[in-house]
C-alpha cells in the first residue's frame, strides 16, 4: 500500500511523466535513512560542536586537528554507510531523463556509489573524499580520495580494554560522543600537501563563506540559462536554508516549475513557502523517493 495520498501520487507522477526539464535539491536527510546524521536539528551536535560551527574556515584555522577529527570520523561512517533505494531511485530517473540534473549538497559520496550519471549530479558543497591544500596559494587538489584513515593520526581510536570482541570494527569508540575521549592530533601529523610541501591538506568540502566550485556553477548556470522553462523542481531531505543552493528553488519556480518537497518536517519548506501546484510528501525520503518516481 502507497505511503503518500492517492491523489498526490497520481497527480505528481503525471506532471512527472510529462516534465524533462527536471531538477532536484538534495540535502541530508536524503542520506538519514543510511545512518548519517543531518545538520540542524537532532544529530547536528558532535561532541560539544554544532556541525556547522565545525564547518567553517575559523574552526580549521582554530583548530585544524579537532575539525580533521571530524571530517575523518563523517569520511569513515559515510564509507561504512550504503546508498539507500532514494539514491537508487534518482540514479535511475537520471538515466531515463536525460535532461534531469541533480545539484546536490551532500558530500557523503552515497549518490556517486548509488551510479548516478555523473554528468548529472552537481555537488554543490563538494565531497568528504575530496582534498585540497589549505593553503591560499597552492591550488592542489586531489579527488576520489578513499583511503580511511586519510593519515594514521586520525584513525578512529578503538576500547582496547574491551574483553568481548575481537573486531576492530566493534571496538571502535563513538567519538562523536563527548563523553568519549579524543586524543589531541599533532599538527605535524596531519595531512600534508605533497605539492607545495608548506600547507596542510583539508577537506574538499565548501565551508560557510567560501565559494561553491566554480565548475559546478558553471555546469548549474548553464543548464539554467539554456532552458527557458523548468518543468520539476524536488526539494528531497533539505531545510533550504544555506544559500545559495536554496535559491535554486526561486530560480526553478520563476522558470515555471512545480515544487515537490519530500521531508520529514512539515515546517521545513523553503523561504517563499508553498504554492498551489506544489506538492509536499511528508515522511522519510528513502521511502517517499523511490515510491514516487516508481
Ligand atoms: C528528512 C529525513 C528523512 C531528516 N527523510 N527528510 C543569502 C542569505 C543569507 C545568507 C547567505 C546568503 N547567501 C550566502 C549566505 C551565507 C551562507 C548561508 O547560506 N547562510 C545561511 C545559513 C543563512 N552561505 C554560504 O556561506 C555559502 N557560500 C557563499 O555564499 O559564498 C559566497 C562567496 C562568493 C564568492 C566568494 C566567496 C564567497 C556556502 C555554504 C556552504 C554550506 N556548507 C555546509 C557544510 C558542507 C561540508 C560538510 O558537510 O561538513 O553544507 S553547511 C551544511 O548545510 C552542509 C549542508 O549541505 C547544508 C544544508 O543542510 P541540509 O542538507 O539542508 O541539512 P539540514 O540538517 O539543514 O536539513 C536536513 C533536512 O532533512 C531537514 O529539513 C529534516 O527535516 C530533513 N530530514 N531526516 C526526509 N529521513
Amino acid at each position: 500500500s502507497s505511503i503518500v495520498p492517492q491523489t498526490d501520487l497520481e497527480s505528481f507522477q503525471a506532471h512527472l511523466n510529462q516534465s524533462t526539464r527536471i531538477l532536484a535539491l538534495l540535502g541530508a536527510g536524503l542520506s538519514a535513512s543510511s545512518g548519517l546524521p543531518t545538520f540542524r536539528g537532532v544529530g547536528g551536535m558532535w561532541r560539544t560542536h554544532d556541525a556547522t560551527a565545525l564547518a567553517t574556515p575559523q574552526a580549521f584555522e582554530a583548530n585544524p586537528g579537532l575539525v580533521w577529527q571530524f571530517y575523518s570520523y563523517r569520511r569513515h561512517m559515510a564509507l561504512k554507510a550504503k546508498p539507500n533505494p532514494a539514491h537508487y531511485a534518482l540514479a535511475e530517473l537520471a538515466r531515463k531523463k536525460t535532461d534531469f540534473i541533480t545539484l546536490s549538497q551532500n558530500v557523503d559520496g552515497l549518490s556517486p556509489r548509488a551510479h548516478h550519471p555523473p554528468s548529472q549530479l552537481k555537488l554543490l558543497h563538494g565531497s568528504l573524499f575530496d582534498v585540497k591544500c589549505s593553503d591560499f596559494f597552492c591550488r592542489y587538489i586531489a579527488r576520489n580520495i578513499y583511503t580511511d584513515p586519510i593519515v594514521p593520526a586520525l584513525a578512529i581510536p578503538t576500547d582496547e580494554s574491551d574483553p568481548t570482541t575481537t573486531s576492530a570494527l566493534a571496538r571502535e569508540l563513538d567519538i562523536s560522543d563527548e563523553n568519549v575521549d579524543l586524543p589531541e592530533v599533532d599538527y605535524s601529523h596531519l595531512p600534508q600537501c605533497p605539492q607545495c610541501e608548506r600547507g596542510i591538506l583539508r577537506p574538499g568540502v565548501v565551508w560557510f563563506g567560501e565559494a561553491l566550485p566554480s565548475s559546478v556553477m558553471n555546469d548549474v548556470d548553464a543548464y539554467i540559462e539554456k532552458n527557458e522553462k523548468i518543468d520539476l523542481i524536488m526539494v528531497i531531505g533539505t531545510s533550504a536554508k544555506v544559500y545559495p543552493a536554496a535559491g535554486y528553488v526561486d530560480t526553478a519556480r520563476s522558470k515555471g516549475a512545480r515544487v515537490a518537497i519530500i521531508n520529514m518536517d512539515p515546517n521545513d519548506v523553503p523561504a517563499a513557502g508553498l504554492h498551489k501546484g506544489d506538492w509536499f510528501f511528508q515522511g522519510d525520503a528513502a521511502k517517499i523517493v523511490p515510491e514516487l518516481l516508481k
